[in-house]
């Protein structure tokens, strides 16, 4: 289908909503056949779990607002990339950037941008891989390119930000000294434990035995 859409001609929200949601089904899939197929050819799957949201109408509007632009659909299409969102949890840090590169690499998804977080941690700890891509809904009369946020983490850096979030939202943003930082200490445990995790399953695979070892009685 050729007939790109666009999406300043988009000016109802429910059309928005079917959009996005749209979006994150499209990229469900796409990990979970990613997923399936990694079970079918190396008997391992690199996602743990997947979560997808939409982002509130109040959390999208507060978030405009944060960066000083007006509340309308044009603004928050143009501006909010995490409006639709989907966060994919792994065992091991390298399955993160396995799955960002499987991803990256299909011939539909245009990769927008991309923040390593795991590279370059927040200032507070906070690890995570985010990209924002591009994925083509198509719908009767034409095409529309829809953004989505994917954050990738850890199921150990998932359990650092889920409580960090839950701290920030109780404390309103102003959080005690002693708890932001102990909270860092746990950030350095969270990476030294994925750190340590990595190497044993590295060490576990290199002792794994082959379909011909055991063939062989090896
Ligand atoms: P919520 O409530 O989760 O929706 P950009 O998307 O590039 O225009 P943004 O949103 O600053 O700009 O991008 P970034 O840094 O990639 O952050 C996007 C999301 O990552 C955030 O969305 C959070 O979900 C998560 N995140 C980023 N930094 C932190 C952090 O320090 N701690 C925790 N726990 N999560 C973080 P929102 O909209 O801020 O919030």
């Amino acid at each position: 289908m050729d007939n790109i859409g666009n999406y300043e001609d988009v000016t109802s929200w429910n059309t928005v909503i079917l959009l996005y949601n749209s979006a994150l089904k499209e990229i469900e899939t796409k990990l979970q056949i990613l997923n399936d197929e990694f079970q079918h050819v190396h008997q391992y799957n690199p996602i743990e779990h997947i979560k997808s949201r939409l982002k509130t109408p109040e959390s999208i509007v507060n978030k405009l607002k944060r960066r000083g632009y007006e509340s309308t659909i044009a603004n928050m299409v143009k501006y909010v990339n995490d409006i639709a969102g989907v966060r994919i949890i792994c065992s091991f840090t390298s399955d993160i950037y396995r799955i960002a590169d499987m991803m990256a690499r299909q011939n539909d998804i245009s990769v927008l941008s991309i923040k390593d977080y795991i590279k370059n941690p927040k200032d507070s700890g906070y690890k995570s891989f985010h990209m924002i891509v591009s994925v083509p809904i198509f719908l009767s009369n034409e095409t529309m390119e829809t953004k989505v946020e994917i954050q990738i983490r850890t199921v150990a850096m998932d359990f650092w930000a889920s409580l960090e979030h839950k701290i920030n939202y109780k404390y309103d943003g102003t959080v005690p000294e002693h708890i932001k930082r102990e909270l860092s200490e746990c950030a350095e445990m969270v990476s030294d434990l994925d750190a340590k995790m990595m190497s044993l399953n590295e060490e576990i695979k290199g002792n794994e035995k082959t379909y011909e070892d055991m063939v062989q009685g090896v």
